[in-house]
């Protein structure tokens, strides 16, 4: 059974909380930054793997303020994911003005697949609004858009996107996969952060290790969000360096475990045979598989649907982490990969830095391309 909790576990910008939550992060970081930075310590586990930091040292290196810091800028959805915003605003502002005729359709129709939400679920959204229109149930340009909407936050609506730690089972381990350089190591750096900042002690096992750079990526995102991180060498067998971690977890008394894994192409199988090795290990004691999360870069549009079909296939994916909305226009990728996958959509990448990182909350997301 997957735990109980939920998203008031993940210290990311929700609704309610902004300001407060993310102050908070901020603050803590920087408190965990100078201390892993002052004694990191560095321990030989084997001949292979090496564990870095202590948990101990810097766990709650500081208290969490509710003090508000107004340097701190907040990411929002509705100001980061600009390209999507504006080519349905844009869109929807021309329509709303103007009776409805055979053009309507084609631009709204051009709108959605331009935003990579799919011909299958575009016709499938325009269609009963075409009916209503001829049924006289729906007259104006603005009733169509307004039923648009209704009918678009509906796709999102029943999703469960809480993020599953569960202190009966420690650690929890989260997993991240998908294609290269899709953000899977900075998402992970993200969400140290945001853990750490809850107090939620957090360790990173560098499974890419396809190239000794991407150890020393991650491992930079442990020192500053001050988790703990195992490497292993060099073209090594990710699975142990996994289970390496997990087992240091576990001995630290560490609640959760962040799982890196190399970029891979969804229709390579000795690859994915790779990442269900990954996952099978790393669900054996003391570890849980709690989340897979599968990274798909939301500039990639229909692209990522077919990779997350691969990947779900291989790994069990428990949700999806959007990331680089801010630079993209197809933002409509996530009612594609909610209604054709069946995978919630559970946090969002909005930009490069440690907060840039917010829980997917599908009303804000659907009244910032309708407002
Ligand atoms: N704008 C923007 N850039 C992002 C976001 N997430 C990650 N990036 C950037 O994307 C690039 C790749 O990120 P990585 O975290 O290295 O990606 P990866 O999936 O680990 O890459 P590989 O390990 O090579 O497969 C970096 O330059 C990140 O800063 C985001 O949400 N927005
Ligand atoms: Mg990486």
């Amino acid at each position: 059974m997957l735990a109980e909790s939920s998203t008031d576990l993940v210290p990311f910008i929700a609704a309610g909380g902004v300001g407060l939550v993310a102050t908070a992060s901020v603050i803590l970081w920087r408190a965990r930054k100078s201390a892993a930075t002052t004694s990191t310590p560095v321990e030989q586990k084997s001949a292979n793997t090496q564990v870095v930091g202590n948990v101990d040292a810097v766990d709650v290196a500081a208290p969490i303020t509710t003090e508000v810091a107004p340097h701190v800028e907040l990411p929002n959805v509705r100001d980061r994911a600009g390209r999507t915003r504006s080519l349905f605003v844009n869109a929807f502002q021309s329509i709303r003005s103007r009776n409805v005729d055979a053009s309507t359709w084609d631009e709204l129709e051009e709108t959605l697949l331009l935003a990579d939400i799919g011909i299958g679920l575009a016709t499938r959204l325009l269609d009963p609004l075409r009916q209503s229109v001829k049924d006289g149930d729906l007259r104006s340009g603005d009733e169509v858009i307004q039923a648009l909407r209704t009918a678009m936050t509906a796709q999102l609506s029943s999703t469960d996107r809480a993020l599953h730690l569960d202190a009966a089972e420690m650690p929890n381990v989260w997993l991240f996969v998908g294609v290269n350089g899709v953000g899977k190591t900075t998402t992970i750096g993200k969400i140290a952060t945001a853990q750490a900042a809850r107090g939620t002690s957090v360790l990173m096992a560098a499974g890419d290790t396809f190239r000794a750079a991407a150890a020393e990526q991650l491992q930079v995102w442990a020192e500053r969000s001050g988790a703990s991180f195992v490497r292993g060498a060099e073209g090594g067998d990710p699975a142990s360096v996994i289970f390496d971690g997990i087992q240091s977890a576990a001995a630290k008394g560490v609640t959760l475990v962040l799982g890196d894994t190399a970029g891979r192409l969804q229709n390579k199988s000795n690859l994915m045979e790779e990442l269900k090795k990954v996952r099978r290990v790393a669900d054996k004691a003391p570890g849980t598989v709690n989340e897979v999360l599968l990274v798909i870069d939301a500039t990639t549009g229909q692209n990522g649907l077919s990779q997350a079909k691969e990947f779900a296939a291989a790994t069990d994916v428990t949700g999806v982490v959007l990331t680089k909305l801010d630079g993209s226009a197809k933002g409509g990728i996530v009612f594609a990969i909610e209604t054709e996958l069946g995978i919630p959509v559970k946090l969002v990448g909005l930009g490069e830095s440690a907060e840039d990182l917010v829980v997917f909350d599908p009303a804000e997301f659907v009244a910032a391309l309708f407002e």
